[in-house]
């Protein structure tokens, strides 16, 4: 735990608030399948004095003076990605996720133009155009959907044929909801097809990838792939696009980033960067994911030994996504209560073909890279879904639910949040 020795002093109100938040985190199961600890490098990176830095502009072509060592943190954070996802170019400065959607769309197309993006609620992601979004006004957004729910497999003949018709300009592999691995070549053989770039956005599983256990869309030829860093990469919050060996595609996104949509970069965040890919380019971030996805694979066993039905039928990556009230006749908002209760946490979500809303949807969706961390195995991750379902199957048991957060609570002491990862 941070001591926050000067907040205590100067300000007690904030102070609470982040000691609250300590103990929820170390105290609870974190299953939200898109957070996760870092170490404690990359928190004092985080809050470093490289926050006190203006440096608009890329490395060695600044705006402002005094850049020796936002240069050299910055380098060190393009080269890490770079080597971690084996790829020419990379840009670090991205604000979070959806700034990084944002800056490649204005990349590589023209206002009016189309992508073509997997269905939100069959597991795309609000910066792929929902219609809420701001990027929604400006470009056009199609769909490609699955077409088994059940098995996860996408309609590759649909989406082939709607990029036919609508000659996107570029076509979207990514999803922040989809819990199956895509067949990377098909979705690059379309784009050839019809003159699109292929884009990979990789936010859920980029940790996976930098730690080779799920593929890799640059290995089939796609042209640039954007993520968050802070998910199953294990880094602070951020934003990072890589483009795969095109110096024109790489200088159109550096653009777009910086001066298209951003202005100073968050030199701390890039520290916190280059200190996570150092942390991921280790051999231990490799054992790490493999047991990302051992746990999530005990945790699949489970669910669907219970007959509860998990959206693509299972899971290749860290995250499911169940039909609670489908099967277990809780709704998703009800099952987040019950179980933030007994100390889980993880989000309500829809599930494929939603009949509810994103408020009071069907599903709950939780994964496995933060339970991970603290050193939890399959035989925690089976038990816990044991746990989820023994409390939705009797949610109104208090007896139940006060015995099952004592042991949620023991298994949270038994495996601590480490401080460093090295
Ligand atoms: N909020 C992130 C997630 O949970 O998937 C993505 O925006």
């Amino acid at each position: 735990m941070n001591e926050y020795t000067h907040i205590k002093e100067q300000d007690t109100d904030v102070y609470e608030a982040l000691m609250g938040e300590e103990a929820r985190e170390i105290n609870g199961i974190e299953m939200i399948p898109s957070e996760n600890y870092v170490s404690r490098a990359v928190r004092e990176a985080n809050g470093s004095v490289l926050t006190n830095k203006y440096a608009e502009g890329y490395p060695g072509k600044r705006y402002y003076g005094g850049q020796d060592y936002t240069d050299a943190v910055e380098r060190l954070a393009i080269t890490r990605a770079c080597k971690l996802f084996g790829c020419k170019y990379a840009n670090v400065q991205p604000l979070g996720g959806a700034a990084a959607n944002v800056a490649m769309y204005f990349a590589l197309m023209e206002p009016g133009d189309t992508v073509l993006g997997m269905d939100l609620s069959h597991g795309g992601h609000l910066t792929h155009g929902h219609p809420t979004t701001s990027i929604n006004k400006v470009f056009n957004f199609v769909r490609y959907k699955m077409k088994d729910v059940d098995t996860g497999e996408i309609d590759y003949d649909a989406l082939r044929e709607v990029a036919l018709e609508h000659k996107p300009k570029i076509i979207l592999a990514g999803f922040s909801a989809y819990s199956r691995e895509l067949d990377y070549q098909k979705f690059v053989d379309i784009a050839r097809e019809v003159g699109a770039y292929a884009v990979a956005d990789m936010a859920h599983i980029a940790g996976l990838i930098a730690g080779g256990v799920v593929k890799n869309p640059f290995d089939f030829g796609f042209d640039v792939i954007t993520s968050t860093t802070h998910k199953t990469l294990r880094g602070p919050r951020g934003g990072l696009i890589l483009t795969r060996e095109d110096a024109e595609i790489a200088k159109k996104i550096n653009k777009a980033v910086f001066p298209g949509i951003q202005g100073g970069p968050h030199m701390n965040v890039i520290a916190g960067k280059a200190v996570a890919f150092g942390e991921a380019l280790k051999p231990s971030f490799k054992e790490y994911g493999t047991q990302v996805l051992k746990n999530a694979k005990a945790m699949e066993k489970v669910f669907l030994d219970n007959k509860v039905r998990l959206m693509g039928g299972g899971t290749d990556n860290h995250l499911l996504l169940a039909d609670v009230f489908g099967s277990l006749g809780v709704t998703g908002q009800d099952a987040e209560v019950v179980l933030d209760e007994i100390g889980i946490t993880l989000n309500k979500n829809m599930i494929a073909d939603e009949s509810r809303t994103a408020m009071d949807p069907s599903g709950i969706r939780f994964g496995t890279p933060a339970m991970t961390t603290r050193g939890m195995k399959e035989i925690e991750a089976a038990r816990l879904a044991e746990i989820m379902i023994e409390v939705l199957k009797d949610k109104d048991n208090q007896q139940l639910k006060d015995a099952l957060k004592t042991e949620v609570e023991a298994m949270c002491t038994a495996h601590p949040v480490p401080d460093s990862f090295v």
